[in-house]
């Protein structure tokens, strides 16, 4: 799949006001910092389409980008797991999180990340569960490859696929920095779209 155009369109607090108009959408999940905006912003070649930070935790609100003309959406979920965040705002985000996963009607695809630099955590375990639990598709991508040598990478991956019980088919790796992954990552929500 070719993306051709990406605008940011809204963002959503309140799990009423999910979008409900029978439009795609391909939804990031993971950790603060993991890499989710990053990922969106490379896959539509765009640098500051989404929002990045070297400070963790800002986004706390489900962002929604419009990608071809109303053709496809990107949807950057709230990170979870800052700590600095407190208890109520973790509570909050990973509430909307999951009302997203249950509640949308237009998910198609959810893309759950991780560092393939480190095995899942158990709050990365917690929320892969949830997803297992709402049956919706997904596939693992692990983040930030260009930190591993060709060799670490290809361990990592085993590892990861281990740990979470799923086929190492499942597991993507990419960079935003190198662009490794990105094609295959296109092609595959290219295939998803109905
Ligand atoms: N080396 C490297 N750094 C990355 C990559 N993706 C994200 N980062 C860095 O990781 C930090 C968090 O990225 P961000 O996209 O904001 O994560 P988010 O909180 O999940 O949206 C930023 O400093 C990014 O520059 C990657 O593929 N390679
Ligand atoms: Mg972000």
């Amino acid at each position: 799949m070719k993306i051709t155009s990406a605008k940011y369109l809204i963002s959503v607090v309140d799990k009423n006001k999910l979008l409900n108009d029978g439009v795609c959408e391909f939804a990031f999940v993971g950790r603060s910092n993991v890499g989710k905006s990053s990922l969106i912003n490379n896959l539509c070649g765009i640098k500051g389409l989404a929002k990045t930070s070297s400070t963790p935790g800002v986004t706390k609100m489900i962002n929604y980008f419009d990608i071809n003309d109303g053709s496809l959406r990107f949807v950057d979920l709230p990170g979870y797991g800052f700590h600095k965040a407190g208890k109520t705002n973790q509570k909050m985000w990973a509430g909307l999180i999951e009302d997203y996963l249950l509640n949308s009607e237009n998910l198609k695809l959810v893309l759950f990340l991780l560092d393939l630099r480190h095995e899942p955590s158990e709050l990365d375990k917690v929320m892969f569960n949830f997803l297992i639990q709402t049956q919706r598709n997904f596939v693992i991508v692990a983040t930030k490859a260009d930190k591993l040598s060709k060799a670490q990478q290809f361990l990592a991956k085993q590892k990861i696929a281990k740990s979470l019980k799923v086929r190492e088919e499942l597991v993507f790796l990419h960079s935003s920095l190198t662009n490794q992954g990105k094609e295959e990552l296109l092609n595959f929500i290219g295939n998803s779209v109905f």
